[in-house]
């Protein structure tokens, strides 16, 4: 059984064209570390998954953002799910399924969670526009290029709110605390009939 001793970490590196990435996770770390992707609103709701999650991040992102945020919010989201991935390795004894009903003021968002390999991701939020020079949009972008690289199954349902950065803010802290519980050790055994999870 994987015990507090041995942390849960991986570290990636990714440089394309477009950015140049370097990421580090401890799942069983205290909440530590830093981010700075150049994109501010980024990294505001990245220390949010960060410290809600419990999660010693380290994230750097240098990226193409005189052409739009795009490429750089997608590719963290890359990076940051091989990274989840990897740390989780077997996955033995993790309690795989999680979820995180979490309130930002007017807006309250849920985020239900299946540590299951088998990517897919369902998205009920109406985020549009901008808040300060973050199109809003790319929040769907991130949470399904996280979903995808992760192995996470995770459906993500805004029960109701109007500010896009309460909405936001509350998806992210939702986030990290159903994936917080979901990986979270609980047992010795791989938590699947079939005895592997991807
Ligand atoms: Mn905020």
């Amino acid at each position: 059984m994987p015990t507090k001793a041995t942390p849960r970490t991986a570290e990636i590196k990714r440089t394309t064209k477009e950015t140049d990435i370097a990421v580090k996770i401890n799942l069983d770390g205290g909440g530590n570390g830093t981010v700075a992707t150049g994109i501010g609103f980024l990294d505001h709701m990245l220390d949010l998954f960060r410290v809600h999650g419990g999660f010693d991040v380290e994230i750097s992102c240098k990226g193409d953002i005189n052409v739009d945020y795009h490429h750089s919010v997608e590719d963290v989201a890359i990076v940051l799910g091989q990274c989840v991935k990897t740390a989780l390795g077997d996955k033995k004894g993790i309690k795989r399924y999680a979820s995180a009903l979490i309130p930002m003021d007017e807006a309250l968002a849920e985020v239900t969670l299946d540590v299951s390999g088998r990517p897919f991701l369902v998205f009920n939020a109406e985020l549009k526009g901008k808040t300060g020079d973050f199109d809003l949009d790319l929040i769907e972008e991130f949470m399904r290029a996280l979903s995808y690289n992760a192995g996470l199954t995770a459906h993500i349902n805004l029960r109701y709110g109007s500010n896009g950065h309460h909405i936001a803010e509350a998806i992210f802290k939702a986030l990290a605390r159903a994936l917080a519980d979901a990986v979270r050790i609980v047992g010795d055994k791989i938590p699947s009939s079939k005895g592997i999870l991807e």
